[in-house]
């Protein structure tokens, strides 16, 4: 299915640079009829998305720098117990929000990523990063300098990888025989089920389904050995994968298999469904800030996510119907939003006085953000959602 031109989804600019936003691209997914991976017909270059300005600090929630602790606590706790004198190597490591904990432990890491300004801010936490994009020649360069790894994990990254049969060999290359591939990213399963069209975009070249993991990775002789449902991105899976003579494989794999079929992932009418309901959640969420405007209401947004660029370009939303949107990343204060040219404040501006109204872009992180803004509800205002259908959060 279309979405539309896009411009690159993490690509705020400043007010003065509005004249030169001119490029897109054709928004637009298909399901492999032979391996089922859902993935995006055309991705801009890399370097257009990943650069020394990019705009996404991982370390903004508190819920996730919680989750990436206990992620570094499992891969510690489970996969590196009883080795001596392991190597976990984690690809597109940002800030080192999750390294950094392995990295406190003493144990030997290398973090990979490509972004240059967040792999300084890994460095600054500590974090032993080298700023590349990894692929089999940068992986016979680490597996030289280090020796193989132990652990080679990844979170959000693998579903941004355009190249990602080059990655899977350069991981079937760097990793030790017994090893294993731990990562984790959106699930299809969620984005099918709660409409969460939001999450196609530029950076989101696939969203994977066991099904696609296994056709990616089987060939380069790693295979699923488990797999676990993480509430992170609004429904994630994390899988382990190991060379597959060295494994035994656990029964969520089969389960999982078994829930995918019952969910038609595999079926094109599932597709035609999504498709559907994306176009009814454009009208919906239209028909309500539509109302609302002309109802005179002040309508705000909330967490200028790398989502909220699909939603607000393809629902054709722009300044005349959302005020500005309020984000606590320093980075995206006083720029715009790329297509659509809304203003981004911080926090600050978003009490002085509360909007009506605030879209919650960031719906990920609906949990921390109520709780934090309890004032603007308790005040009357309400949270517009759109995931899994538009809709209110009142106090
Ligand atoms: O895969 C990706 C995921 C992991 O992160 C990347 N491609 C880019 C990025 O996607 P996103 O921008 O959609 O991620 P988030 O985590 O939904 O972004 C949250 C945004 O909201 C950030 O800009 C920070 C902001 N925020 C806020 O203003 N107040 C977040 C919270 C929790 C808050 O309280």
């Amino acid at each position: 299915m279309s979405f539309g031109p896009m411009p690159i989804a993490n690509g705020f600019l400043a007010p003065q640079d509005i004249p030169l936003d001119t490029y897109r691209f054709e928004l637009a997914t298909a399901s492999c009829k032979r391996c089922r991976t859902f993935q995006l017909i055309d991705q801009p270059p890399p370097d257009k998305m990943f650069h020394a300005n990019y705009a996404f600090f991982s370390q903004t929630s508190r819920v996730m720098q919680d989750h990436f602790e206990n992620f570094a606590l499992d891969i510690a706790q489970r996969l590196l117990a009883r080795r001596d004198d392991p190597f976990v190597v984690e690809l597109g490591s940002n800030d080192g929000i999750m390294l950094r904990h392995i990295a406190k432990r003493g144990v030997r890491h290398l973090g990979v990523e490509p972004s240059a300004n967040v792999a300084a801010a890994a460095r600054n936490n500590g974090v032993n990063t080298t700023s590349v994009f990894f692929d089999a020649e940068s992986a016979a360069n680490i597996r030289e300098q280090y020796g193989p790894a132990d652990v080679i994990a990844a979170a959000n990254v693998m579903c941004h990888i355009g190249s990602i049969r080059d990655v899977a060999a350069g991981i079937a290359l760097l990793l030790r025989d017994d090893g294993v591939l731990i990562f984790e990213d959106p699930y299809l399963g969620e984005v099918i089920a709660k409409t969460s069209y939001d999450q196609i975009y530029d950076e989101h070249v696939f969203l994977f389904s066991l099904e696609s993991v296994r056709a990616i990775f089987g060939p380069h002789g790693l295979s699923v050995i488990d797999v676990a449902p993480q509430t992170t991105h609004g429904g994630s899976m994390r899988y382990t994968l190991g060379k597959t003579e060295h494994h035994e494989v656990s029964s969520t794999v089969t389960e999982l298999e078994v829930a995918e079929s019952r969910q038609g992932l595999g079926d094109d009418q599932t597709y035609d469904r999504f498709r559907q309901s994306c176009e009814a959640s454009k009208a919906a969420l239209n028909r309500l800030l539509g109302e609302l405007r002309g109802a005179g209401k002040r309508i705000a947004g909330y967490g200028a996510t790398s989502k909220s660029t699909t939603v607000l370009n393809y629902c054709g939303i722009g300044p005349e119907l959302i005020e500005f949107i309020s984000d606590t990343t320093p980075i995206k204060q006083g720029k715009v939003t790329p297509g659509t040219h809304i203003s981004v404040k911080p926090p600050s501006c978003f009490s002085e006085p509360y909007p009506d109204f605030a879209v919650l872009f960031a719906w990920n992180h609906a949990a921390e953000i109520i709780a934090k803004e309890k004032a603007f509800l308790e005040s009357g205002g309400r949270f517009i959602t759109f995931v899994p259908e538009v809709g209110m959060i009142q106090a």
